[in-house]
């Protein structure tokens, strides 16, 4: 048993290096398990800041597969992923908030659990690992109010999400 956990601590921190070193998309999650899952990028607005748009604004997961979606805020003000139809539809191992987009990130804090939603600041980026369950087409949509408080998603940012 003891052997046991020292493998399993040994592969999290393997692991943890490997993801460290950015040369895989392997994760480590809460339980010491140690699982792949596929990237998926997801971009938020752009760096010129009032293009409030997802980039893309459709995205396509295959039931039974683990990805990890990375949303990128790069721009100059927050946004929000929301798609609860999704997270309804996919088991959520954890959302992990890193300082910074592209190449330059550190881990900032991991959370285990299901999002309800996901807002990133600008300069920020969230990657939510989640395994794809249920088939069907789910909207996502930014809810950040403007400066006449009228959301995003009113102003044409929005998306579907697609598991097949
Ligand atoms: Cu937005």
């Amino acid at each position: 048993m003891t052997q046991h956990k020292n493998l399993n601590r040994f592969l999290s921190l393997a692991m943890s290096a490997i993801v460290a070193l950015g040369l895989s998309s392997a994760s480590v999650f809460a339980d010491g398990t140690a699982s792949e899952s596929r990237r998926v990028s997801l971009v938020l607005g752009s760096e010129e800041g009032s293009n409030r748009m997802f980039h893309p604004d459709h995205l396509e997961f295959e039931a039974g597969k683990r990805y990890t979606l990375v949303i990128e805020n790069p721009g100059l003000e927050s946004h929000e992923f929301d798609s609860p139809g999704l997270v309804g539809a996919s088991w959520s191992s954890g959302v992990s908030v890193l300082d910074g987009v592209g190449e330059a990130t550190f881990p900032v804090a991991s959370v285990v659990g299901t999002p309800e939603e996901i807002e990133v600041a600008p300069g920020s980026t969230v990657e939510w690992t989640f395994v794809a369950v249920e088939p069907g087409s789910y909207d996502m949509v930014c809810d950040t109010l403007d400066q006449h408080q009228k959301t995003h998603a009113a102003a044409g940012m929005l998306g579907t999400t697609v598991i097949r």
